[in-house]
């Protein structure tokens, strides 16, 4: 395909193989299709080039559908697999032509050696995104004779951030976007990794172990569980809970803010300082793109559970280059930043990074949080061509903050009015839901509730999800537009989405 066919600078678009995919072929969940996989070639000899795949279903419904990464990405997104909280069925298998990319590079989504070249990062960034929809809808236009009725993004965590990022700077490309757990402010959470990984690691006693981690958790729990009418193991009041919050950390503290010995539990000062620093965030002395110069927090004593997998790791030794597991996910994505993005020095020690006074590297983060990055509230194109957003994320989220979401939330409205925020975007923050993991995992149908909003105008409102947590699996509980949260009503089942009611929460943060 050639150059012309993509907007941006490419070198054209090859297409490895076109094979059709029959209904009845062992492990096929998605009926019969044309498998059509590519390679866009990069401006630069020494750029890896876009590997794609583009998805067209037999029984097509005349929509589009473009599926978002995760992490550092690297890996192709087939368009083959289930929306994310959607695992009964495939939007291929309902008839969406589907497709997604490896971002630019290879590799898997916590290796950020790409960042070596320039233009793996715009492609990164943004540049996939482009360049892969454009590819996409010319074959569709291809395969079927006529361009789609309509064209979604949807996605998770990085695919968040690429959701808002395609509403953002290519408003006319699609008719609805799904952005979940949205990373939008990209250099902020990378920042907000290193800040915890120094207060962990860069003064003494810093490093929170797994014991206090639980026992933060479980004293919370015992605190604000039934604040929303409901011992479920979930903390929906969030902001009741908040206001608890000098009493649980008193409860944590040791005596004199000092461990008595390494078996005991309590939290000393030194580790409170560590989760001070993630529940307070940045504020940077510095501008941002955008006009960004905080990174607002975590619910670190309204329900977030920092012990598992993306925590806050399990030893307080640093390893070198530190690892998800044993340093933290935080830590060790914030570190793989500051040494392959912003100072490109493998050697570099993040422990010693100026946060508050980057100096040289300024100009670079400013650069870098442009590129990758989706905090521009300036949404005017993608409202007028009536476009529709959907955000969901997690108020538990250990990973992207969920207080960053509804901050950007906030600036919306002040921007475009409550009117005009509820007439393209919808909202709904989820208790207990961490960065999908937690006490409460919600499976719904995001993607029908965006078609219908788009198709036949009806806006979403509260909306049901079930639980697919293991340990509670089947569960349900409205999905409530924020600000409000599911209230237990006091009787029938607390399994039963039906015994809740969306409240608005007791204090507004
Ligand atoms: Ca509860």
């Amino acid at each position: 395909m050639p150059a012309s066919v993509i907007a941006l600078p490419t070198r054209g678009a090859t297409i490895w193989s076109a094979s059709v995919v029959k209904a009845a072929a062992p492990g096929n969940r998605n009926g019969e299709y044309c498998r059509i996989v590519g390679s866009i070639k990069a401006v630069q000899d020494n750029t890896p080039d876009i590997r794609f795949e583009v998805n067209l279903p037999s029984r097509w419904n005349g929509r589009a559908l473009q599926m978002g990464g995760g992490g550092y990405s690297g890996v192709l997104v087939s368009g083959t697999e289930p929306m994310p909280f959607a695992p009964d069925s495939t939007p291929l298998a309902k008839g969406y032509a589907t497709f997604g990319s490896d971002s630019g590079h290879v590799g898997n989504s916590g290796r950020a050696d790409f960042a070596a070249n320039d233009e793996a990062i715009l492609n990164f960034g943004f540049g996939h995104l482009k360049k892969t929809h454009d590819v996409a809808l010319a074959l569709i236009q291809l395969g079927y004779g006529r361009s789609p009725e309509k064209t979604y993004f949807a996605g998770g965590s990085t695919g968040g951030r690429e959701g808002l990022t395609v509403a953002e700077r290519y408003p006319n490309d699609y008719d609805g976007v799904i952005a979940n757990a949205p990373a939008i402010n990209f250099s902020g959470v990378r920042l907000m990794g290193v800040k915890v990984g120094q207060a962990s690691y860069g003064k003494p006693g810093g490093f929170v172990g797994l014991a206090q981690q639980r026992r933060v958790i479980e004293t919370v729990l015992q605190e604000c569980d039934k604040l929303d009418n409901a011992a479920d193991g979930i903390v929906s009041n969030v902001e009741a809970c908040r206001k608890l919050e000098p009493k649980i950390i008193a409860e944590l503290r040791c005596a004199n803010g000092q461990r008595p010995s390494l078996r005991d539990s309590c939290l000393s000062d030194a580790q409170l300082a560590t989760l001070a620093t993630l529940r307070d965030g940045l504020n940077l002395p510095y501008l941002l793109a955008f006009g960004v110069d905080t990174y607002p927090g975590y619910n670190v004593y309204q329900g977030v559970d920092f012990s598992g997998v993306l925590g806050l790791g399990d030893s307080p030794v640093l390893v070198s280059p530190p690892s998800f597991a044993v340093n933290g996910y935080l830590f060790a994505q914030g570190d793989a930043y500051i040494k392959h993005f912003v100072t490109r020095d493998l050697s570099y020690n993040s422990i010693g990074f100026d946060i508050a006074n980057p100096g040289r590297y300024r100009q670079r983060l400013m650069a870098l949080s442009a590129t990758v990055g989706a905090m521009n509230t300036d949404l005017t194109g993608f409202i007028a061509r009536g476009g529709k957003l959907i955000a969901m994320h997690g108020l538990a989220d250990e990973v992207i903050s969920p207080n960053q979401t509804i901050t950007f939330y906030r600036l919306l409205v002040d921007r475009f009015t409550q009117d005009g925020v509820d007439a393209f975007m919808r909202l709904y923050m989820v208790p207990g839901f961490q960065h999908g993991n937690g006490v409460f995992i919600p499976a719904w149908d995001e993607l029908g509730a965006l078609d219908r909003w788009v198709t036949d105008g009806i806006a979403p409102e509260t909306l049901v999800g079930t639980d697919i947590a293991p340990a509670t699996n089947g569960r349900s509980r409205p999905m409530c537009r924020y600000p409000a949260y599911p209230r237990y009503i006091g009787k029938g089942s607390v399994d039963n989405a039906a015994n809740f009611r969306c409240v608005y929460a007791d204090v507004r943060p």
